[in-house]
């Protein structure tokens, strides 16, 4: 390893950070700074990556969980060869500039996870962890390794003190994944303050407790970086890694090192002389010595001669096992059959169950279909019921197995899902009550805002969950998703409403569906055909129930309250109509001119129903109308109780009709 140029690459990199942030006058220079030298030994050693093909199945994935510091990785892709150029680092955080002030999926080579909300990436790297581990069991063969990457990413003391990297790393230890690498800047310091002020744990015997190997170097030693990560990447001892590095916030600007002051862009006002410390030029920002572009150059054609080794492995791979090729590319390609919904059998006329128990039907079904996908459940499979029969139990001895056990660890559960989605190669869905996906609310939001396809399975959708009383029964929870943008959320009103959903949820593949089901049985709508149904969910909105000569009202309604709107629609006679909302996002894509004719605009009299607050129905009912909801939280009694005392009756719709 050449130390002496790693070292200069390093004060080269923080001169990239000072001149990024000096430029926008915003960001984060404590992390670029204090982790220089592991950045080099990063970029500059240890990682396997082709910034030419940035989507190599076998690259070593790398996040950076403290997204705060992104002209960490903005500064060392440039300098990898990525294409980032030095226009693009000038630009941080500009309007439509690569470099945004977060790193954000899709928006820059390299970059593999959105992050910034501390904690997520470590979640991120476990997902990915996993989806390695599988892929590697799935694909490699006794005579072919394929797949053999390592999964990286840096946290901060404010990642580890979040839940949902407590929630990952315990899962990541206690599933044995160990091709997961953390490297952890352990600086001492936080935004407002020294971390000694909120935190006191003692992170190595942390990690041991967890079933992780641990160990603490000086961060700033370029060989100490360089020997943990090799021999964190050597053994596979069943064992996640955590490499403790000690450093020294914003190392390099002396007047706010080591400080809470380091931490954002504080030293901002120092970097003129800072950057003559470190031995950069006073009249040239943005500075790479032609040393250091011609040591990553060769860094660049050595990589691209061990991604050619590998692509005449795979070649070969190929070759003999035609079979698994061809799922890899399907799985590569997020292939989707064309034809699932016929894939999945119709329910009998006289089906009458609640819709996770026809979701349970429905999932077993995909999962033949769809071999490359997989769902969770946090720890409410029984409830859930997403359980893939036969699909084995995700573990350390079988990372084949399709269902993953992630405990009563909702947040993780959404941040690791997120990860298998990023890598790309499996569809992830994981499963709990409604009333705590506000647990997972923040990986929820990084799926929507980063269009990755993650399905989420949220059963025990209302008051109608009856004796567990309002903790268990969510009011405002499905309103609440439906703010998140574009995050599609589905609530069938029967079984093949419920078949519609998952087929629209696999269907999608630039963003997540969250899926709404009931506890409580509810019956099938056997007017129309399973067609009808399945198609009907799949644009949002539609007629089930046709009104007899001129169209005088209009009910809305979805899942469990959709029966109370088709039989008031029975007994209200001629004129009226029933539509089927099951999801607002789809409907909205619709064209105006489809939408018209499911709600058309003349037709005022307009009553929706359904058990949860009302505010988001106004949209569709208009001035006019009525809405049936649930403004305030539900009783402790049995579910159709409930029901009755809240006003979620057939009677009540005629009323609101009469
Ligand atoms: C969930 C979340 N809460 C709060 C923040 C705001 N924030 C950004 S960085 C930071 C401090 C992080 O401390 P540390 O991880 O030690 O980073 P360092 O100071 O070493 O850069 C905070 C509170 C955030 N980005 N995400």
């Amino acid at each position: 390893m050449n130390t002496t140029r790693l070292a200069i690459a390093a004060n080269e990199a923080r001169g990239l950070a000072m001149d990024g942030v000096h430029v926008c006058n915003s960001g984060h220079l404590g992390l670029p700074l204090g982790c220089a030298e592991i950045g080099a030994v990063l970029f500059g050693e240890s990682l396997r990556y082709n910034p030419e093909a940035t989507k190599w199945l076998n690259r070593d994935r790398f996040i950076l969980s403290a997204g705060h510091g992104s002209m960490f990785i903005y500064s060392w892709l440039h300098l990898a060869g990525y294409a980032v150029s030095r226009e693009d680092l000038k630009s941080f955080r500009k309007l439509h500039s690569i470099t945004p002030g977060h790193p954000e999926f899709h928006e820059t080579p390299g970059v593999e996870a959105t992050t910034g909300p501390l904690g997520q990436g470590v979640g991120n790297a476990v997902g990915y962890a996993l989806s390695g581990k599988r892929a590697a069991g799935l694909f490699n063969t006794a005579d072919h390794t394929i797949i053999d990457h390592h999964v990286f990413a840096i946290l901060g003391d404010g990642c580890l003190q979040e839940g949902v990297a407590k929630e990952s790393i315990a899962f990541a230890g206690h599933n044995g994944l160990d091709n997961l690498i953390l490297i952890y800047d352990s600086n001492d310091v936080t935004l407002d303050a020294m971390a000694k002020l909120t935190q006191g744990e003692d992170a190595e015997q942390y990690f041991t407790s967890q079933r992780w190997d641990a160990v603490t170097i000086d961060g700033h030693d370029l060989a100490a970086i360089a020997a943990a990560i090799a021999k964190a990447k050597a053994d596979d001892n069943g064992r996640p890694k955590v490499i403790i590095a000690k450093t020294l916030i914003a190392k390099g600007i002396p007047e706010v090192a080591g400080t809470a002051k380091g931490h954002g862009e504080g030293g901002a006002k120092f970097i003129d002389a800072a950057r003559a410390g470190l031995g950069l030029p006073a009249d040239e920002h943005f500075h790479v010595s032609p040393e250091t572009v011609a040591f990553f150059a060769e860094k660049k054609a050595a990589s691209k001669l061990v991604f050619a080794a590998w692509q005449t492995t795979y070649d070969a791979w190929a070759a003999a096992n035609p079979a698994l090729a061809a799922d890899l590319t399907a799985a590569v390609a997020n292939a989707v059959p064309p034809d699932l919904t016929t894939l999945i059998p119709a329910f009998p006329a006289d089906y009458k169950d609640a819709t996770r128990s026809a979701g349970s039907t429905v999932i077993n079904a995909v999962a033949k279909a769809m071999p490359n996908f997989l769902t969770g459940s946090a720890d409410l499979f029984g409830s859930t019921k997403n359980y893939i029969k036969d699909g084995g139990d995700f573990s350390a001895e079988n990372p084949l197995g399709r269902n993953i056990w992630f405990g009563i660890r909702e947040h993780g559960m959404g941040a690791i899902c997120n990860g298998i989605a990023y890598d790309g190669l499996f569809r992830a869905s994981g499963a709990t009550f409604l009333v705590f996906a506000d647990y997972l609310r923040g990986s929820i939001r990084l799926a929507a805002l980063s269009k990755i396809p993650v399905t989420y399975i949220f059963t025990h959708d209302s008051v109608g969950v009856g004796e567990d009383g309002p903790t268990h029964q969510p009011v405002e929870t499905v309103s609440g998703l439906r703010v998140i943008p574009n995050l599609d959320v589905i609530r069938p009103g029967d079984a093949e409403e419920t078949a519609g959903a998952f087929v629209a949820a696999m269907s999608r593949t630039d963003g997540p569906t969250a899926l709404i089901l009931t506890r409580q049985a509810i019956p099938l709508m056997n007017d129309l055909s399973v067609e009808e149904r399945r198609d009907g969910v799949l644009r949002g909105g539609y007629i089930t129930h046709k009104e007899k000569g001129n169209l005088t009202t209009i009910l809305l309604g979805t899942g469990s309250e959709l029966q109370h709107a088709m039989a008031a629609a029975a007994e209200l006679g001629d004129g009226v109509r029933v539509v089927s909302l099951p999801c607002f996002e789809r409907f909205e894509r619709q064209s105006p001119a489809y939408r018209e004719s499911v709600l058309p605009a003349a037709v005022t009299k307009r009553i929706a129903i359904e058990a949860g607050v009302t505010g988001l129905w106004w949209k569709y009912v208009g001035t006019e109308g009525k809405v049936l909801g649930i403004d305030r939280f539900g009783i402790s009694a049995p579910g159709d109780v409930v029901m009755k005392e809240l006003g979620m009756t057939k009677e009540d719709v005629i009323a609101a009709a009469k």
